[in-house]
């Protein structure tokens, strides 16, 4: 039987070809550079689609490959996807959840205490000798009995708060819905940063969270308020925070998610109250591996025996 053929969009690990290319005829969409004519070679046969959170389905793909049944995404985050049309097409989406939950809550954690520590001004004193010319570091800030919130209580949020209350952290969040908890819930997002210390970012993107951190969010947060991003650059109004940041509406913030990226603003590299992360939340060996290994296995037992393992919530109908 003839291999079939899958649309590869983004990187993938020689682990995950290995795992694919028994099975797939695997053709790599940026490795062409007419596109159309690639599209219009394959458009029949194409039956999968390998992507990740960044590229998404670009390009009206989904529209262009009328025998396109699975779309499988290297992330958690799937707002580069528009699952709704795959879902009235037939298709399904599937994604890597939980098996990152930890290595993004430590991210976040990460961001947070190198914020409040300054880890980064700190390195720079050790490492450039300023210790040994100025004396001792100044003193910064202590990470244990904050007011921390969580602005999207899901699976990251849960495990962000549970690593927080280590800190000694009292727990406050906003979600869509409340939930069955010790943890203080407020109805807004703007209500949530008039109560804490430090505010986590960690909703999906997409539409409906576009900029819900804007500049009245961020006033109320305040000027020794911190802010840290590891949800998606758009949830936040960038311009109000390089804005806030600048006249000290806000005090600091921890970002590993941008609103155009890989382009960060020069406003935020020139500043000393921010730490700034490369979209690296998911980014180490060991969790790499499982998002691999889960977003391949999806696509395998999709052609198998017709199911999946983690469909997005759009596409769970078509999998049952
Ligand atoms: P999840 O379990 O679906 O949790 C999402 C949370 O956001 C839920 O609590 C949800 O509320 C809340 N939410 C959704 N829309 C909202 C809105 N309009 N207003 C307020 N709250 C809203 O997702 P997850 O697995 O924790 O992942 C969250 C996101 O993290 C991903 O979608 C992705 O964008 C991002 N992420 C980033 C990285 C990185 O490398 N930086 C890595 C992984 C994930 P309910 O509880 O009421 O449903
Ligand atoms: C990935 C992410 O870096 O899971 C997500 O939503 O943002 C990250 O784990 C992203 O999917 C790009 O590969």
């Amino acid at each position: 039987m003839p291999k079939r053929k899958l649309l590869q969009i983004g990187d993938i690990t020689s682990r995950m070809a290995n795992k694919l290319e028994a099975e797939f005829d695997i053709i790599e969409y940026f490795k062409f550079a007419n596109k159309e004519k690639l599209i219009t070679e394959h458009e029949q046969e194409i039956v999968c689609v390998l992507t990740d959170g960044h590229w998404g389905v670009p390009d009206n793909l989904m529209e262009r490959l009328p025998n396109l049944k699975i779309v499988s995404s290297y992330g958690v985050g799937y707002d580069a996807i528009d699952a709704s049309l795959a879902a009235s097409k037939g298709v399904t989406v599937t994604n890597t959840p939980e098996v990152l939950n930890n290595e993004v809550a430590d991210t976040a954690i990460m961001l947070w205490l190198s914020v409040y520590r300054q880890l980064i001004q700190a390195d720079k004193w050790a490492r450039q000798g300023t210790w040994k010319k100025e004396g001792s570091f100044p003193l910064s800030r202590s990470v244990q009995n904050q007011k921390v919130g969580i602005l999207g209580l899901g699976r990251i949020g849960e495990t962000i708060a549970k690593r927080a209350k280590a800190f000694d952290a009292e727990i406050h969040y906003h979600s869509r819905t409340e939930k069955n908890n010790d943890y203080s819930y407020h109805a807004s997002p703007k209500k949530l940063a008039e109560n804490v210390d430090v505010l986590f970012v960690i909703t999906p993107g997409g539409n409906a969270t576009k900029h819900l951190i804007d500049e009245s969010v961020l006033k109320a947060l305040g000027k020794s308020g911190t802010l840290i991003n590891i949800s998606r650059g758009s949830v936040v109004d960038e311009k109000a925070l390089i804005k806030a940041l600048q006249t000290g509406t806000l005090g600091f913030a921890g970002l590993d998610v941008f609103e155009a990226e890989p382009f960060v603003p020069d406003e935020l590299t020139a500043m000393e109250n921010v730490v700034l992360t490369p979209h690296i939340g998911s980014a180490t060996i060991q969790t790499r591996q499982a998002m691999g290994d889960l977003t391949c296995d999806n696509l395998l037992s999709f052609f198998r025996s017709g199911r999946v393992f983690t469909a997005v919530p759009e596409c769970l109908e078509l999998n049952v």
